[in-house]
Formats: structure tokens, C-alpha cells, sequence
């Protein structure tokens, strides 16, 4: 008789502990639902000197970066031999991913591409925009979505969704021939672009056995198996023969 008073406050402090216990144990959990890929693209052989973009052939364009010397994107290497701007992403990643909102950005600036490489959705957003003073063209060499090629004036804003899969999507601007970028079109996340030292990271990925595939502009594709366990990080390194 004398406990029944306390039997709701028991039955309270009993459900909110519950709660507290089961809310510290499930968010470390759901964190570690899905293991993290990481690593390095490498290139053996000579490491090749940057070439410098001379943009003479308009002057609006060479006025832009004054006594700043540019280069070329297609093949940079780190004096680590890390790769720039590969595309990394798995092969063979089942099951449906929603579609971000947000969309991808490419910017057409100081007469090129920014970024040089990036990735997309399928059914996601690419928006293209021209913030230079003078006009540019956009040149889409897709093989498996629907090519495209159209002026863009300065200030102006190209969105553009791929319906199917591709790596790559090519694209150039047809007034100045320097200008080049690639977007790798993919259904899942989980791809990634090489920094400055080669290294790159896809996260959150669901438990399983894939393909890491690697594509590069010049040095081509190449593939590694890759098993990814919940909670951990799966490192791999990959190579590339420069040219002889
Ligand atoms: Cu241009």
C-alpha cells in the first residue's frame, strides 16, 4: 500500500532512463551503418611538366588573369605523384538513392571550367553558368544522354539533367578550345574527384563487395575490388602508367 504513490514516478523515470539508454546507443550505430572508401591515385613514369594555356586568341580572356600564368587540367601531377581530377566511384552499389535537391554547380569563369571534373546525379541538377563578361558555348558531348550545344551569354544559367548514367560527360566551349570539363553521371553517391594530392574519400557507403573504378581524362580506367565492412575505412591505392 505504502509504494503505491511512487509507482508512477518509478514507471516515469523507468521509461525516460529507456529512452536516454536507447537514443546514446542507436546514434553511434547509425553512423557506423555504412564503412568510408578512401585513398590515393598515383602515376608512375616521369611526372609530366604543366602546360600553360595561351589565350591570346582572345584578348578579353588573356586580360582577365594579367601576369597569372594558367594551365592545363588534363594532367597534373603532384610532387607526391598524386593525380588531380580523376573520377572514383563504384560499380555494382544495388538499391535506390534519393535524388539531392541541390543542385551541381559548373562554372564557366576566367574563360574555363570550374571544376574541371565533378560529379552528378542521374535526375539531379547541373547548372552551368557563364560569370564572365564575355560570351561562352557549351559544347555537352554526352554519348548515352542527349547532346547538346549552345551559346552562353555572359551572366547567363544553363540547368541540365542526365536521364542515364555516364562516365563521363564531356563538354567544351567551341570559342575558346582550351576550355574542357567532364561530369561523371552516376545513380548512387558514392563517387568522388581526386584533390590536389591524388587522394580522395567516399563515405557512408552500405556494406558490401564493389568495383572501385577509376577514370582519367588521359591515363584511362582502371578498377580494383574493394570490400566495404560497416564502421570502417577501406583504404586503396591506385596507379596510373604515365605515357612512354
Ligand atoms: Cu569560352
Amino acid at each position: 500500500m505504502s509504494l503505491r504513490p511512487w509507482f508512477p514516478l518509478v514507471s516515469w523515470s523507468s521509461w525516460a532512463w529507456l529512452a536516454l539508454l536507447a537514443s546514446s546507443l542507436l546514434r553511434p550505430l547509425q553512423a557506423e551503418e555504412g564503412g568510408e572508401v578512401t585513398g590515393q591515385v598515383l602515376f608512375e613514369g616521369e611526372i609530366p611538366r604543366p602546360k600553360r594555356i595561351r589565350m591570346n586568341a582572345d584578348k578579353e580572356c588573356d586580360k582577365m588573369h594579367g601576369e597569372t600564368k594558367v594551365y592545363f587540367d588534363n594532367l597534373v601531377v603532384s610532387e607526391g605523384r598524386g593525380i588531380r581530377w580523376v573520377f572514383v566511384y563504384l560499380h555494382g552499389v544495388k538499391g535506390e538513392y534519393p535524388t539531392p535537391a541541390d543542385p551541381v554547380q559548373m562554372l564557366q569563369k576566367g574563360c574555363g571550367f570550374s571544376p574541371h571534373v565533378s560529379g552528378v546525379r542521374v535526375g539531379q541538377k547541373l547548372e552551368i553558368l557563364n560569370e564572365d563578361p564575355v560570351p561562352h558555348n557549351i559544347n555537352c558531348t554526352a554519348k548515352f544522354n542527349k547532346p547538346f550545344n549552345e551559346t552562353q551569354s555572359s551572366g547567363n544559367r544553363k540547368e541540365q539533367v542526365f536521364t542515364n548514367a555516364e562516365v563521363m560527360v564531356g563538354f567544351r566551349c567551341d570559342l575558346h578550345p582550351w576550355m574542357g570539363a567532364y561530369c561523371g553521371v552516376t545513380k548512387h553517391p558514392f563517387f568522388a574527384v581526386t584533390d590536389e594530392k591524388g587522394q580522395f574519400t567516399i563515405r557512408n557507403v552500405p556494406p558490401g563487395s564493389y568495383t572501385l573504378k577509376a577514370w582519367h581524362e588521359e591515363l584511362g580506367s582502371q578498377g580494383a575490388p574493394v570490400t566495404v565492412t560497416a564502421g570502417a575505412s577501406q583504404a586503396v591505392t591506385l596507379t596510373f602508367k604515365g605515357g612512354q
